[in-house]
């Protein structure tokens, strides 16, 4: 079956402007402001799924990295249509369904708690803090389901590091918007809203983790969290919280909304483990979505492969306890 390839832009079409004109280019096409009529039908594509109105918008400026080259990708129509989104319902098409209601700009962050001076940025001044790049990831969802995602962002660690968090920041909570109008699934008490995660500050760190604002080299679509979300690649996809409008540098270890719905499945770490089963179900094998339903089950990888690269983090743990 043929699969998409990577949105590429070959570096020979990349003019030489500055950084700076470049994003904004970007906020341009993505309709996060600086609205100019041949800007926003320059980065317009017509849709390619039945939901009419639903836009698609170009990122024009990102760079390539190494990251998942050799992976095949899941096609965009699954990425974009079997989503976890509780925040627009508990069923995986409720999410592409219903997210047409959430409103990503004008957005804002809200960066507190443990830090030199608490501060709220724009998204306009979020998309100009880095440089942004594509990386394919492995997913790896607590449910036992995988896929590979061409995502669009830029570390975290260039977010962080921008805030100024003081020595006494020792982990990092991410707060979903909390808005029953623009997400309705937030009317039904499926989880404590707002949807809440953390990391611990090594792990906020690592460089393999993503503040991602796109995929498949477009602007992030609503119901996979726009517009920007977290991408830890080494953890369960829940840790990978959508729409974040606060970030909070802590002391003590955040507890996150998964923790609090039922702290005996779901641990602060979630690293993915194919050695530490779910209490009802095991982790052992997944399902790449694409492979088709009869395929056979994948052997699920220690940190979904990427135990080469953040394994040191956790050194001495017991991933039993620490699960
Ligand atoms: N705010 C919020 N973030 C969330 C979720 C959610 O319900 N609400 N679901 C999580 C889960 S379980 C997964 S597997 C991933 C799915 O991301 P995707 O739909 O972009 O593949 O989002 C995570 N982030
Ligand atoms: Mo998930």
């Amino acid at each position: 079956m043929a699969r998409p390839t990577i949105p590429h832009i070959p570096s020979s079409e990349i003019t030489p402007r500055t950084v700076y004109d470049g994003r904004r280019d970007f906020l341009k096409a993505a309709g996060f402001g600086l609205v100019s009529g041949a800007a926003i039908m320059s980065g317009l594509l017509p849709s390619a799924s039945h939901a009419a109105q639903i836009t698609r918008q170009k990122i024009e400026r990102f760079g390539k990295t190494p990251y998942g080259q050799e992976e095949t990708l899941t096609l965009y129509e699954d990425v974009t249509t079997y989503n976890n989104f509780y925040e627009f319902g508990t069923g995986k098409s409720d999410p592409a369904a219903n997210a047409g209601l959430l409103k990503p700009h004008p957005w804002t962050v809200s960066i507190e708690g443990q830090i030199k001076k608490p501060k709220t940025i724009t998204i306009e001044e979020l998309l100009r803090l880095a440089p942004l790049e594509e990386r394919i990831y492995r997913m790896r969802c607590v449910e036992g389901w995988s896929m590979v995602i061409p995502w669009v962002g830029f570390p975290l660690a260039e977010l962080i590091k921008w805030a100024e968090p003081t020595g006494n920041a020792k982990f990092v909570e991410f707060v979903t918007l909390n808005n029953p109008m623009m997400m309705p699934g937030q009317n039904l008490a499926v989880l404590d809203w707002p949807y809440t995660e953390g990391l611990r500050m090594d792990e906020a760190m690592h460089l393999l983790t993503l503040l991602a604002v796109g995929l498949y080299g477009e602007v992030l679509p609503n119901q996979n969290g726009a517009p920007v979300r977290l991408v830890v690649p080494w953890k369960y996809g829940f840790k990978g919280i959508k729409s974040i409008v606060k970030i909070r540098f802590t002391e003590q270890m955040p507890v996150s909304a998964w923790m609090k719905a039922n702290s005996r499945e779901y641990g602060f770490y979630s690293n993915v483990n194919p050695a530490v089963d779910h209490p009802r179900w095991s982790q052992a094998t997944e399902r790449r979505i694409g492979d088709g339903l009869f395929a056979r089950r994948r052997k699920t990888l220690m940190f979904n492969g990427y135990a080469e690269q953040v394994g040191q983090l956790y050194t001495g743990m017991d991933l039993r306890k620490y699960f």
